[in-house]
């Protein structure tokens, strides 16, 4: 065995020895060190500082007890969490999710993502992630003010704004916000930036709603770019019908791309000829302002079909965005997708990617663009809402859009400079995880042994 091959397997097993009930994530941090062992066993102060042991421990773990009350009087108990995994780079930053499959197994592989992809943005963030066990789907308004409210109460003596600012992902949206923060505002007796994805009307950002989706397809044009391609005229099917799904599928629309799905966990609504603007906006009201389900979208809108228990990676196409969640795209799935033709996967989600998926994806030479790359517009956007708050100032959608697309920029071209093989291939998971360790390594070995 390599002394590469010693130092990742003593780490993995370190961590499955401690953590046996984390397989999502052990997958995360197998790829991560996957990437960067081969640099941290060349370079001695990384080794003898343990700073790899150390980013695989999170600072910190919050678990709390969310009890509320139902419409009828019901009382539930609900789990909730905070994982604060380093502020080595600045206040920990990222989103809270609510959903039932919610663990300290997924909190911790999206905190630990969190903290590469924050690094990767260049912007003064740590990283973090938190939700609870919490379903939103069949709840109504009130009951839902009340869950957010009973969170909070737990979680606003852990934030502030230069402490811990967290913000949303899977059912917490700008409703979810606006209950929290409101609550926040009202514990604390303090108005600051301490969430972000907040609405305009009480300091949100401008393009922060469709930051994540828009990041990933400026990413992907980016990638294609890369190899003297474009967007224009390309088959793309996505996947989710979510916050990210919608803009991701708008950008492409908009970028001259043919996008002929999109989906939720119920099945995919397909689009043979492509989704025009009108449906996108129908679908995107449905989803963002009457919190409706796809399968609504065929009885009024003609040409499309909705495919229960279908997902849309049997549909041929050159590029695809999964936007959904992790691990959606399994084995089977790659593929489905690789005989359809895709030759650039591009992940809106955090992972959606499986293991075995990815290396099918390697072996084939299909490009992928990892998630903590190519989602990164989003928190990078809270990093502006950030700084627009702390300024009191509101900037303008162009000037906050700008500045996303150079920090995506920006990120490509580390990616390049750091995945870069010796054929002029540039492997993006390899570029996104060892350039966005490098900072956070570095911050590690000034503040010596912590
Ligand atoms: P939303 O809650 O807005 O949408 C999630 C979508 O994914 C829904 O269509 C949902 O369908 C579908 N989905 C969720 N879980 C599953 C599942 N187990 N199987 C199939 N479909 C599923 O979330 P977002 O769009 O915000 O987040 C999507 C992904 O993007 C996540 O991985 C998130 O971590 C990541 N992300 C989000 C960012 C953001 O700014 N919001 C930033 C960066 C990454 P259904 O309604 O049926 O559950
Ligand atoms: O996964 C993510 O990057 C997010 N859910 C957004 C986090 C944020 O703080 O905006």
């Amino acid at each position: 065995m390599s002394p590469e091959d010693d130092l990742t397997q003593t780490l993995l097993e370190t961590v499955r020895e401690r953590d046996p009930e984390q397989p999502t994530f052990y997958q995360a941090a197998e790829e991560v060190l996957h990437s960067v062992v081969p640099f941290v066993a060349s370079t001695s102060a990384y080794r003898e500082n343990a700073i790899l042991s150390r980013l695989l421990e999170p600072d910190r773990v919050i678990s709390f007890r969310v009890s509320w009350e139902d419409d009828h009087g019901g009382v539930h108990v609900n789990r909730g969490y905070r994982v604060q995994w380093t502020n080595a780079l600045g206040p920990y930053k990222g989103g809270l999710r609510f959903h039932p499959t919610v663990n300290l197994d997924v909190l911790k592989f999206l905190g630990f993502e969190q903290t590469f992809k924050n690094s990767l943005t260049g912007l003064p963030m740590g990283g973090a992630k938190g939700g609870a066990d919490f379903d939103p789907k069949g709840r109504s308004e009130r009951e839902i003010m009340r869950f957010c409210q009973s969170f909070m109460t737990e979680l606003y003596r852990h934030m502030g704004e230069d402490t811990d600012v967290p913000a949303g992902d899977i059912g917490v949206g700008p409703r979810e916000i606006g209950f929290l923060f409101g609550h926040y505002t009202r514990l604390a007796n303090h108005w600051s930036g301490s969430m972000t994805g907040k609405a305009l009307s009480y300091g949100g950002s401008e393009g922060r709603v469709v930051a994540t989706g828009y990041g990933c397809v400026r990413f992907c044009q980016n990638m294609l770019q890369h190899v003297g391609q474009s967007l224009e005229g390309k088959r793309v099917v996505v996947s989710g019908a979510g916050n990210v799904a919608l803009h991701a599928a708008r950008r492409a629309m908009d970028s001259g791309a043919t996008v002929v799905s999109l989906s939720d966990s119920g099945g995919c609504l397909h689009a043979p000829t492509g989704f025009t603007p009108e449906q996108w906006e129908w679908i995107r009201a449905l989803k963002e302002e009457r919190y409706g389900r796809l399968a609504e979208a065929p009885e009024a809108l003609s040409g499309l079909e909705y495919k229960p228990g279908a997902t849309p990676w049997d549909l041929p196409c050159e590029v695809a965005l999964p936007c959904a969640t992790q691990n959606e795209l399994d084995a089977p799935a790659a593929r489905a997708l690789i005989a359809g033709g895709v030759k650039v996967v591009c992940e809106g989600a955090n992972m959606p990617t499986s293991r075995e998926a990815l290396h099918l994806f390697q072996e084939q030479r299909v490009t992928i663009g990892p998630g903590k790359a190519a989602n990164a517009g989003g928190v990078a956007t809270s990093g502006l809402e950030q700084t627009q708050n702390s300024q009191r100032e509101s900037w303008s959608k162009e000037r906050v859009l700008e500045r996303m697309d150079a920090i995506m920029d920006a990120i490509h071209a580390k990616c390049v400079r750091y995945g870069e093989d010796g054929d002029g291939r540039v492997d993006y998971v390899r570029g996104a995880n060892l350039a966005g360790f490098l900072r956070v390594a570095d911050a590690l070995l000034a503040y010596g042994i912590r």
